[in-house]
């Protein structure tokens, strides 16, 4: 062995050996200022002592230490990278084999559920989906679907108006019910027509455990050759079937509003009470849970969007979209849909 292979060996020795004993972080960084220190650590000092090295052994002197000085410097990384391996290992937050934490998710509102449900079940009998706007003329919310100004239907929606007067009087208000839709479809649409019309209605009620001041509603409208009430029931049991199963009970009870002729209302039996009604604060002991208007179009209606009456017939119904949600799931207060409680929402 030539002396300067004696040499750098007797080095790599003694700093690979201290490698090894400098434990911990504070230890290796202590290592390094001694051995590799860019001012005086021992090797940047050899390296710089090579000028005064005899010529004929320079060369080689300066290979083995720079060659040195990169297994000190590649032996150094290694004893970190395998520390940091080390701690990572031993801090049980990242241990890899735990499961993972659940994220938790958000759902669909129930209401929201429900109505996606009832699109659904119309859908596949073939209604296309329409939408209509929730501030409404109301001209379409109440003229167009024969409620005029004086007459006393208009007490059965209690209104909530825009606070515009145009030509000195209220014209704009919130929906008081998707019916105005029926007129805004047959406006733009030749027969057949056979649409839904879902979405948000507002109305001025005292609210109880089935009323709420904001409600949403199903339109449906069917207008073409040959409909007849028949159609509209077997529609509509169709309907309650796929949403509330075989066994629920139904029942149409006659019902009067201006733009159906004859009209109808539909309940479904009470799932508090099935039907037996006493004490029964949800359905105020009737036995029953309306759930939807319906009826065959006035043809007043028909004529005045343009369709021969002699020719066409429809039926509508509006249904109501939160009622059907409590029946489903029996839910005995409406309230509880929009009051935000967690411990409420998350049951769905
Ligand atoms: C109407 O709104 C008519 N436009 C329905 C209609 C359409 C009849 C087409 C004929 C032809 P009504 O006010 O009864 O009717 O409301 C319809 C449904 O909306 C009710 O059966 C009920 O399910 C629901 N509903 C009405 N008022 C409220 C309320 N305050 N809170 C919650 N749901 C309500």
């Amino acid at each position: 062995m030539s002396t300067i292979e004696a040499e750098v060996d007797a080095l790599r020795s003694e700093a690979l050996e201290a490698l090894t004993q400098a434990d911990g972080e504070a230890a290796r960084e202590a290592w390094r200022a001694e051995w590799l220190g860019r001012k005086d650590g021992r090797l940047t000092l050899r390296l710089r002592a090579l000028k005064d090295a005899p010529p004929e052994s320079r060369a080689a002197l300066g290979k083995s230490l720079n060659e040195l000085k990169a297994t000190l410097e590649a032996e150094l990384e290694a004893r970190r990278d395998s520390a940091r391996a080390a701690a990572l290992s031993a801090d049980a937050a990242l241990d890899v084999t735990l499961p993972g934490r659940p994220q938790s998710l958000g759902r669909l509102h129930p209401v929201t559920q429900t109505m996606n449900d009832c699109i659904a079940a119309f859908a596949e009998m073939g209604f296309r989906v329409f939408e209509g706007p929730e501030v409404e003329w109301s001209r379409y919310n109440f003229d167009a679907v024969r409620i005029p100004d004086d007459h006393p239907a208009r007490d059965m929606w209690d209104t909530i108006w825009i606070d515009t007067l145009i030509e000195g009087e209220r014209q704009i208000l919130l929906r008081t019910h998707t019916s105005p839709n029926q007129i805004r479809v047959m406006e733009q649409t030749e027969p057949p027509v056979r649409v839904i019309v879902p979405g948000k209605c507002y109305r001025q009620e005292a609210t109880d455990a089935t009323h709420e001041w904001m409600l949403t509603q199903i339109e449906g409208l069917a207008v073409d050759e040959g409909v007849r009430m028949s159609d509209l029931k077997g529609t509509l049991y169709a309907f309650a079937r796929r949403l509330f199963g075989e066994d629920r009970r139904i029942i149409f009870h006659h019902s009067y509003f201006p733009f159906v002729e004859p009209g109808v209302e539909m309940a479904i039996d009470c799932f508090l009470c099935r039907a037996g009604g006493s004490d029964c604060r949800t359905c105020h002991d009737t036995g029953w849970i309306e759930i939807l208007g319906a009826g065959m179009v006035h043809p007043e209606i028909i004529e005045n969007a343009g369709y021969d009456s002699s020719r066409y017939t429809g039926f509508a119904f509006g249904v109501g979209i939160e009622r059907v949600a409590m029946l489903r799931w029996g839910i005995e207060d409406i309230r509880h849909f929009y009051q935000n409680d967690l411990r409420f929402l998350r049951q769905f």
